[in-house]
């Protein structure tokens, strides 16, 4: 027997009005349950509305550039139901619901004893749909009890061998309980956490559903798609195709379902060029770029030939072993120093500059900067020549622009600095270095450095960096090989100044010698360039009343 269902917009959240900027089916198109009918996009996340069942698309009422709420009806669905109807939610394990459901079916569900969305109470939050996984490692937890949520805050962090991706909330509220810890193995549709349910949070959702679905299943929380994040992009898609560049495909502009198909067919996102709104990846732009890649007009990515691996061994057959996990920001700056080891030509260029005069001059304003809160070190002075640097050889304050054929010359000079913390490398910035005194960099290098140890930096504190420095010089060593911090284009290495005997063309002079290592991406800068940089910073780190001078 067919029934034409109504097609209505599942839970958003707190989001209301929220732009439609894909339609991905159209009257008459056989749909399949969870198949995405529309993409929907807030500033945060943009989510496919799925097909609550497998059907025929009877009418689709909405187009480009229209605004959807929670419990819209957007179309109308054609499908083939026995006389006893029984629509099951989307996991398999979930009970089923004894009336048709006309809304769209959770990505997310909570338990059977929850409450119905909307009406506040207690809900049991559960891992989502995660693919292929099963036994996921709980690596994190991010709530205790008595915290409160937000829809689409983080509860776990789980880890595959391939993927991190977080669980976020479905609903606002108070944790109650947390039911996994960390070590933990869950699954889809393992429970995480209690949350007593805002019930403001949901209360349009419930009034929608009220009127169009009286007998909804209980488990209608819905959540939207992952946003475009790194974190959270792995959850409705995980990595599987080790050749896609993680990074950028996580920063493409494209919808889940076309991340899905492009993940399917193989297809690295970075390599196409959306034609939607804002540049937004399109399915027909994915179809477009594979069909010229099979019919020849453009040359598909050469096939690297993969990195030999490391073999494996069983360190346990040779001794006692004790293993432990690798912390959150090793595993994010782990893949991204090896993309840049791989991707880049590294050259490093050493070089020695005299800072004895500068060494004397900095011990004396030590202790007065010291009264003033403001700790001097070598590395607020190396910036301040840096900056003269990047100023008169500005290709070094360039990136190459993402086709790989122009360069960017950036017209500000924002400084990176490497971190060492407990949790791991971090490379905080200090913005609008050629802006500020050497006072101001080295108490912004204080605070930046004393929030790294803490694990407080917030994410715009460690963006947008053009050059990075990454000093060891106050732990010793004589010379080492920075790896640039790429899509920058080169790095300074810093190691510990020592008193050397240096030739004044008459005799031999007891001089304190900064080493230098800079190294830089070939493709950008030559040797003859490279050199002429660590030369002219040199100078600049002997010229200390230039280094002292206020900014007007
Ligand atoms: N030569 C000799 N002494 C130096 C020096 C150098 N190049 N650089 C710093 N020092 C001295 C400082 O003068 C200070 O002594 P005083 O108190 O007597 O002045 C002492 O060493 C400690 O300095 P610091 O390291 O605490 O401060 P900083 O401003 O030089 O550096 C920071 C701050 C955050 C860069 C540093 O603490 C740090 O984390 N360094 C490690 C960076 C890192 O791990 N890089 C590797 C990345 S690639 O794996």
């Amino acid at each position: 027997m067919a029934k034409t269902i109504d097609i209505t917009i599942p839970d958003l959240g707190d989001f209301a009005d929220v732009e439609v900027i894909e339609v991905l089916v159209s009257a008459g198109d056989t749909v399949e349950r969870e198949g995405g009918l529309i993409t929907v996009e807030t500033d945060k996340a943009s989510m496919d509305i799925p097909s609550p069942e497998n059907g025929v698309v009877e009418k689709l009422t909405v187009a480009v550039g229209d605004k959807v709420s929670t419990g819209d009806v957007i179309g109308q669905l054609t499908i083939e139901v026995s006389d006893t109807v029984v629509i099951t939610p989307a996991l398999d394990d979930a009970p089923p619901s004894e009336a048709v459901s006309t809304e769209v079916p959770p990505e997310m569900t909570d338990e059977p004893e929850s409450a119905p969305p909307g009406s506040g109470g207690r809900q049991t939050l559960v891992v989502p749909d995660i693919g292929d996984f099963e036994e996921v490692d709980v690596i994190e937890v991010h709530v205790a009890p008595g915290d409160s949520i937000e829809v689409e805050g983080s509860l776990v962090t789980l880890e595959t061998d391939k993927a991190a991706m977080d669980v976020p909330a479905t609903v606002a509220g108070t944790v109650n309980e947390v039911l996994v810890k960390v070590g933990d193995k869950v699954s889809a549709g393992s429970p995480v956490a209690v949350v007593e349910v805002e019930a403001s949070a949901t209360a349009a959702d419930s009034g929608a559903q009220q009127q169009e679905a009286p007998k909804a299943a209980p488990q209608a929380a819905t959540r939207p798609t992952a946003p475009e994040t790194e974190a959270a992009q792995p959850s409705g898609a995980p990595a599987r195709l080790p050749a896609i560049d993680e990074a950028g495909f996580a920063k493409a502009h494209a919808s889940p379902s076309v991340r899905k198909l492009a993940r399917e067919l193989g297809v690295d996102l970075v390599q196409v060029k959306g034609t939607g709104l804002k540049n937004r990846i399109l399915h027909d732009d994915l179809k477009a770029f594979v069909k010229a890649i099979l019919t020849g007009q453009v040359a598909g990515p050469a096939a690297a030939p993969a990195l030999p691996k490391v073999p494996a061994v069983d360190f346990a057959k040779f001794g006692d072993v004790d293993v432990q996990p690798l912390t959150r920001i090793q595993k994010i700056s782990g893949p991204r120093l090896q993309a840049s080891w791989i991707n880049l030509p590294h050259v490093t260029q050493h070089d020695l500059a005299d800072i004895t005069d500068l060494e004397s001059r900095r011990q004396q304003l030590k202790g007065p900067a010291k009264e003033r809160g403001i700790s001097l070190t070598p590395l607020a002075f190396i910036m301040k020549a840096c900056v003269s640097a990047l100023q008169e050889y500005p290709r070094v304050n360039s990136s190459l622009s993402e086709d790989g054929e122009s360069l960017v010359f950036k017209k500000y000079v924002h400084l990176g600095f490497a971190a060492d913390t407990e949790q791991g490398l971090v490379v905080p910035v200090i913005r609008d270095a050629d802006k500020k005194d050497v006072y101001e960099i080295a108490q912004e290098l204080g605070e930046l450095s004393a929030l790294a140890r803490e694990g407080k930096l917030k994410a715009d504190q460690l963006q947008g960096a053009c050059f990075t420095i990454s000093s060891l010089g106050g732990i010793g060593g004589t010379a080492f090989t920075p790896i640039v911090n790429a899509p920058e284009v080169a790095i300074l290495g810093v190691s510990r100044a020592s008193m050397q005997p240096v030739w004044n063309g008459s005799e031999f002079e007891p001089r304190l010698m900064l080493p230098l290592s800079f190294s830089y991406d070939h493709r950008v800068i030559d040797g003859a360039q490279a050199v002429r940089f660590t030369t002219y910073l040199g100078e600049r780190l002997t010229d200390v009343d230039a280094l002292l001078q206020a900014i007007p």
